[in-house]
């Protein structure tokens, strides 16, 4: 019966540097003690914790590595929590998940310890578990679920998607094989760690190679611009917005500060970006300043990663590539018939062993969301001289921004409760920084003011950073078809 191969690997690698956090270094050794202090605490003398949900809201760090890893050895579900949510939609998540324990940094503790209270579920400081002794812990099998991150969908609240230890094994090693991880590369880690993109690709890849981790608590673009400047990493992955703020960094930069990091960046064996389009001329400005063909992939939450410009060949400007190893992608026309060639488009679905099990307590969903053991991403692309290409979604209502995926019902659903909102409508409107932008179209109530810092003031509260609306118009009524329903495309026209 295999186990989680990702944590028994670490004990090869020993002294080996694994996470860089706090302005020290920890070693693989470090994290597999550490993790085992946090997996004892949780079991508190029980045998193993059998699938309970273990929340955690921490920044990147070798706290993070040993509360995930901590959960799993324990034989719990990780829930890693947005640092940027707001209490209502981290109380969503809690309750929606049925989460029985939260492990919380010192600093972040104050943030979730209200909902704690009310819910009666268990607070941790995850500080405090680091270095509690541990007898045996359970053998954990590969088929038992592992996680459960949230992602906004066409549904109003955020689904959550559940993947197996066995999910997320797939997931880690075929993009190892792809992009040819090796012990010895070093990378920053400045994304969010409530997504596949931070989770696997960086954090679980790197720990499976026996590489080692630079975390950083967040987007800090001086301090990494600084790291990247001392020729220190070997390979880096962000979204698409992260490079064009490395961009204007780079544009505006003195002339001695720019060649410091232009040389940094050249140095790398690797830069890859994704989680959202990037525009070819992003990716021509980045290779004219840096040298570096940005290799860009396509996945999602639901099937990790799944096509990918190659390592080694063309790294095609506007293109995902092909299928990763162990992933089998197809297209389907609306009329469900399976695209036979090139240049005609069709809905990508995915199938394999890195595609998740189920949504968390969603039947029905899961079901639909298959067919004949497909899953339908809802993204379409077209097959063009042996490369994918993506063309949009399906769905009007999925927002990309800053390489999150946003749910215009859930921020209408929002919008809708404030008082001067008779009735609204929200698009996402191109936008070159952030892919696209949240904007609200809304009818107001009678004798009411709104204005978009108010709104903006209001929304804060409610709903994290990336959803809040960054443009405002209040209309008499919406652009409607026959049957009286509003016509997103047409409400986007209404902002040019
Ligand atoms: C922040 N601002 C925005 C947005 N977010 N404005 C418009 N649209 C937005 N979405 C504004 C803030 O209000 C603030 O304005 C200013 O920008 C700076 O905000 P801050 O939060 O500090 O921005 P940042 O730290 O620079 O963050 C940008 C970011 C972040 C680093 C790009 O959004 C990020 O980490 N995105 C990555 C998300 C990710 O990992 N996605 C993967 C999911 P003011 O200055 O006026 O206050 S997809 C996935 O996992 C799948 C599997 C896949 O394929 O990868
Ligand atoms: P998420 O559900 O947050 O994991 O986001 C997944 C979605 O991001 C996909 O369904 C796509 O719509 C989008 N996406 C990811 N990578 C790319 C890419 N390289 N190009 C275009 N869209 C992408």
């Amino acid at each position: 019966m295999p186990g989680i191969r990702l944590i028994e690997r670490a004990r090869g690698a020993g002294d080996a540097p694994a996470v860089a956090s706090g302005g020290e270094r920890h070693s693989y050794a470090d994290l597999l003690r550490a993790s085992a202090g946090v997996a004892g605490t949780l079991l508190d003398g029980a045998e193993d914790l059998k699938e309970t949900r273990v929340a955690f809201l921490i920044p990147a760090g070798l706290e993070y590595a040993a509360a995930l890893w901590g959960v799993w050895r324990a034989g719990g579900i990780a829930v890693p929590l947005s640092l940027g949510a707001a209490a209502p939609e981290l109380e969503h998540v809690v309750t929606d998940a049925g989460v029985r324990a939260v492990l919380a940094s010192r600093p972040l503790r104050g943030r979730i310890e209200p909902l704690c209270r009310r819910l009666g579920v268990r607070l941790l400081c995850v500080e405090d578990t680091l270095g509690t002794e541990t007898s045996a812990l359970p053998r954990v099998a590969s088929e038992r679920p592992a996680m459960i991150l949230y992602t906004s969908g066409t549904t109003s609240k955020p689904k959550g998607v559940v993947t197996t230890h066995a999910n997320i094994e797939a997931q880690i090693t075929s993009l190892v094989e792809a992009w040819g991880w090796r012990e010895d590369d070093h990378i920053p880690l400045f994304l969010p760690l409530h997504h596949v993109h931070g989770i696997v690709n960086v954090l679980g890849c790197a720990l499976w190679s026996g590489a080692f981790v630079e975390a950083f608590e967040s987007f800090h673009l001086e301090r990494i611009l600084e790291r990247v400047g001392e020729k220190v990493y070997t390979l880096f992955m962000a979204v698409p917005t992260i490079y064009v703020k490395l961009i204007q960094a780079l544009e505006s930069a003195a002339p001695e500060e720019r060649q410091r990091w232009v040389e940094g960046f050249a140095a790398m064996r690797l830069m890859v970006s994704g989680s959202a389009a990037l525009p070819a001329s992003v990716h021509e400005r980045w290779t004219a300043l840096t040298g570096q063909k940005l290799l860009e992939r396509y996945g999602m939450t639901e099937i990790g990663m799944g096509l990918s410009n190659p390592l080694h060949g063309e790294r095609r400007p506007g293109a995902v590539g092909q299928p990763l190893p162990g992933v089998e992608v197809r297209l389907v026309t609306e009329s469900g018939d399976v695209v036979g060639g090139e240049d005609q488009p069709g809905e990508i679905q995915v199938r394999g062993p890195a595609v998740f099990r189920e949504y968390w307590n969603q039947p029905e969903v899961t079901k639909t969301s298959f067919v004949d053991g497909w899953f339908r991403t809802g993204d379409m692309a077209v097959l063009e001289r042996g490369y994918y290409r993506i063309l949009g979604r399906l769905s009007v209502d999925i927002i990309k921004s800053g390489g999150h995926k946003l749910s215009a019902l859930e921020i209408e659903d929002v919008v809708r409760q404030h008082p001067a909102v008779a009735e609204c409508a929200v698009v996402g409107l191109a936008d070159a920084t952030w892919g696209e932008i949240v904007a609200v179209a809304v009818v107001a109530e009678k004798g009411t003011d709104l204005d978009l810092p108010g709104l903006q003031a209001w929304a804060g509260e409610r709903l994290s950073r990336d959803k809040i609306p960054r443009r405002l118009l209040v209309v008499p009524d919406f652009p409607r078809n026959a049957m009286g329903k509003v016509v997103k495309p047409a409400v986007r026209e209404l902002f040019e």
